[in-house]
């Protein structure tokens, strides 16, 4: 369809207005929400990420693509209960206590809420219990964590532990990441997984709801 090959073309050049006006024209035209959202929006975000991934467009590119695929959801939000799309997972994010760096946060949180997971975010220094009060609330199937700064990397270890220690640990998958993380420090500390940037965070959240 071509509506469908503009919209996907607007995402890629990160055209906030042109994707809501062409969202809202392909809905005003009776097209499939669930269509509208997979095989515009979400198809071109997927082809962002992957070409994040191989460097072949960088923050700023991804960060537009981002905030026009939010227009573009936007206006396709009001309709999805009608249609009964849910979100992909709920994601409680933030930066770890101690720990005042976002820009990286945001990013995978953008990219998160651009893959159509409901996010829940914290923000910086959080607090152990707040992310604790957080999936005790219920509605949390990932908490994800980031940081910047090797002395932050400890309240990653501590929130898993304050989560094991309320018996809540099972509820929920954990995804570790920022500059200083690696593979090993996450299994180390007891996280489900741990993504190197925004785009394999997505993946890498698909990945753990599956299991
Ligand atoms: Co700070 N800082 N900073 N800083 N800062 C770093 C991180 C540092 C490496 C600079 C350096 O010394 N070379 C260093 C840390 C050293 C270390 O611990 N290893 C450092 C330091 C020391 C500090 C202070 C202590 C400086 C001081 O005051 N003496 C201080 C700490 C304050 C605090 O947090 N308590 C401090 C302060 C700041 C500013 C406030 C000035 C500012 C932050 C502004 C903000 O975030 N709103 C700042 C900045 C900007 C940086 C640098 C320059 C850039 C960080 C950044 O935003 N990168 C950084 C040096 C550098 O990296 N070159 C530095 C871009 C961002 C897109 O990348 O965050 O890595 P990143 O996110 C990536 C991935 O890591 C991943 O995906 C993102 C996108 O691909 N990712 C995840 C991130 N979170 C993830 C979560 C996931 C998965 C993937 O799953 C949940």
């Amino acid at each position: 369809m071509e509506i469908l090959n503009s919209i996907r073309e607007a995402l890629f050049k990160g055209n906030s207005a042109t994707v809501a006006k062409l969202t809202q024209q392909a809905l005003d035209e009776g097209m499939d929400i669930k269509r509208i959202l997979d095989e515009g929006l979400v198809s071109s975000m997927e082809v962002i990420g992957k070409k994040f991934k191989n460097n072949e467009v960088f923050i700023p590119e991804v960060l537009i693509s981002a905030k026009a695929m939010h227009a573009g959801v936007a206006v396709l939000e009001p309709h999805f209960v009608k249609h009964g799309i849910k979100p992909l997972g709920r994601v409680v994010i933030g930066t770890v206590k101690g720990d005042l760096h976002d820009i990286g946060k945001n990013i995978v949180s953008m990219m998160l809420k651009g893959s159509c997971f409901a996010i829940q975010d914290l923000g910086i220094d959080v607090p152990v219990e707040k992310f604790v009060d957080s999936v005790k609330s219920g509605n949390v199937d990932i908490v994800a964590m980031s940081s910047l700064l090797t002395t932050s990397m400890g309240a990653m270890k501590e929130t898993i532990k304050s989560l094991k220690d309320s018996g809540l640990r099972d509820k929920v998958k954990i995804i570790v990441g920022g500059a200083p993380v690696t593979q090993e420090f996450a299994d180390s500390i007891g996280a489900d997984g741990y993504a190197k940037d925004a785009a394999t965070a997505v993946d890498k959240a698909k990945e753990l709801l599956k299991k």
